[in-house]
């Protein structure tokens, strides 16, 4: 029997996250807070069907996409468990896209209604044909002015909830299809038994909702127990969460290895910062160099709690785990995923040996939408190919140690080096380019580009390139370095040799 199967077929996420606290006489505790406002469980769960009730008022059915592109806030809160309450199917968006992005994936998901802050999004320019644009305040005012729904909308406990959309190795947009249980089973999983979240916690995220790490960090492991989730719609510069930290005293914090480096620079250059509130500090999204857990644990006393999750996954699966962390390791795997390191054949390997991460588990999405062929070459019953290439050591732990494909992960986000480099050769002087992870100062891996002009007497300097890039593409896809070279490795048929590049890039 699957986990999931142990809760009952009638199940709604919104309801087990936000209304079963006032169900169960928790309304007064404090869901959100967010830009020095409060909100309880009690006040969430009214907005939260006062929405739904909104949403149908609006004709959005069961099983209809509605997109978020929001920041970190109330409105953002109200929005997706109002759309799983209505029994809709949320769609958060990466804030930090292009029109053109928003375009693809708005028409790819379908969406009827696009709530769109203008100053992130145009939401009319971007929407497709029939497809209602809110923003925030008339998301509001709608909530204050509809009478709630009395109930949650009866979900079957494996219908869709939500769409994450990743990014392909073309940059191409990729929806994950969430259901019903999926956050369930990761609060089962790691909420309850790596991290113990309990009601008194405080949990901030540097990484936001829209991402498949900061939706559980700060929204469904806290909501889970009835705790406390901060919420901050501005850039998470290193001082801005310092005063995060210092104003509302989180007690679990979530980041990605390149905000940790950026955050002890910052220390180093004489910054405040007070983590004495922080019982656990977490990162993912990309491998998190020894030197920086080092430095971190010198600085503030804390452990950072490395662990791998996938958006295909919904999050962590393999952990370090409080008092036996291995600097530089994933640790092990979560209770409840089961994982498998195999070779070329799918036969699994020794201790040692490097190959191919599956992985298990009942949190794991149903599909990427309208990509079947994607959907079957990744998913093998109920395992899941994770594209990383693994080595397990004789104690039990995992070692990160790559990807299968050229992906590369910056500042935690996936990153093609196939977009990159189209956006570089529409450049008049780009006769063609290759773009390789390079190791920054820190061990992290940034964007370099190698760059063949069309001709020595037209040559653009770097950071015009950088920012023809910046302009077309989300910014944190820009090539942090340029090399102009002769010409690039080819193999005989023509192919790129990325692995030439990324050996001279080491050099
Ligand atoms: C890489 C890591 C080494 C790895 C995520 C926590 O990152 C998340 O999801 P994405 O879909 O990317 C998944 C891929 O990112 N990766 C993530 N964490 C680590 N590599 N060490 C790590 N600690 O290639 C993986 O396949 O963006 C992270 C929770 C939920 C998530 N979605």
């Amino acid at each position: 029997m699957r986990a999931a199967d142990t809760l009952p077929a009638q199940f709604n996420a919104a309801q087990w996250f936000v209304g079963r606290h006032v169900a169960q006489g928790n309304g007064e505790r404090v869901a959100l807070v967010s830009n020095g406002e409060k909100l309880t469980y009690a006040q969430l769960d009214d907005e939260v069907r006062r929405f739904a009730a909104a949403l149908e008022a609006q004709g959005i059915h069961r099983g209809e996409r509605v997109a978020i592109t929001l920041p970190d806030s109330r409105a953002w809160s109200v929005a997706f468990w109002g759309a799983l309450a209505a029994g809709a199917v949320a769609v958060p968006l990466n804030t930090l896209l292009k029109a053109d992005d928003y375009r693809a994936i708005l028409a790819d998901c379908d969406a009827r209604l696009v709530i769109a802050d203008p100053t992130i999004v145009d939401g009319a320019a971007v929407a497709p044909s029939g497809c209602t644009v809110w923003d925030a305040a008339h998301l509001l005012e709608q909530v204050g002015r509809t009478t709630p729904r009395a109930d949650y909308q009866q979900t079957h406990r494996d219908a869709f909830a939500f769409f994450l959309y990743s990014s392909g190795t073309t940059g191409e947009p990729k929806g994950v299809v969430h259901l019903h249980h999926d956050p369930w089973i990761c609060a089962r999983t790691y909420g309850e038994r790596v991290l113990d979240v309990r009601p008194d916690d405080r949990a901030f995220s540097i990484a936001k909702l829209f991402f498949a790490y900061g939706l559980g960090n700060a929204q469904y492991f806290p909501m889970d127990v009835g705790a406390a989730c901060i919420l901050f719609a501005g850039r998470p510069t290193p001082l801005a969460v310092f005063e995060q930290v210092a104003l509302y005293r989180p007690t679990l914090f979530f980041g990605v290895p390149t905000a940790y480096a950026q955050m002890l620079a910052a220390m180093d250059a004489g910054a405040e910062a007070d983590f004495s509130s922080v019982r656990a500090c977490v990162s993912a999204g990309e491998s998190l160099p020894a030197p920086i857990f080092e430095r971190w644990k010198e600085r503030t006393g804390l452990e950072i709690l490395d662990g791998i999750g996938s958006t295909e996954i919904c999050h962590i699966f393999l952990t370090n785990e409080f008092g036996a962390c291995r600097a530089g390791s994933s640790g092990k795997p979560v209770p409840g995923y089961r994982v498998r390191i195999v070779d070329e054949e799918g036969h699994d390997v020794e201790d040692e040996a490097t190959g191919d991460l599956l992985v298990e588990g009942d949190s794991t999405m149903a599909l990427y939408w309208n990509k079947h062929e994607r959907t079957k070459a990744v998913l093998d019953g109920s395992w899941i190919r994770t594209g990383d290439k693994y080595r397990r050591d004789a104690d039990g732990y995992y070692w990160h140690a790559g990807r299968s494909d050229d992906m590369l992960k910056v500042g935690g986000i996936w990153v093609s080096p196939v977009e990159v480099e189209a956006a570089l050769t529409a450049h008049e002087a780009v006769l063609e380019c290759a773009v390789v992870g390079h190791e920054d100062q820190d061990g992290l891996i940034k964007p370099h580009a190698y760059v063949v002009l069309k001709s020595p007497k037209q040559a653009p300097t770097e950071s015009e390139l950088q920012l023809f890039v910046k302009e077309r593409l989300a910014p944190y896809k820009y090539p942090r370095w340029v090399t102009i070279v002769d010409g690039l490795p080819k193999t005989a048929t023509g192919k790129i040799q990325r692995f030439h590049l990324r050996a001279r890039s080491r050099a």
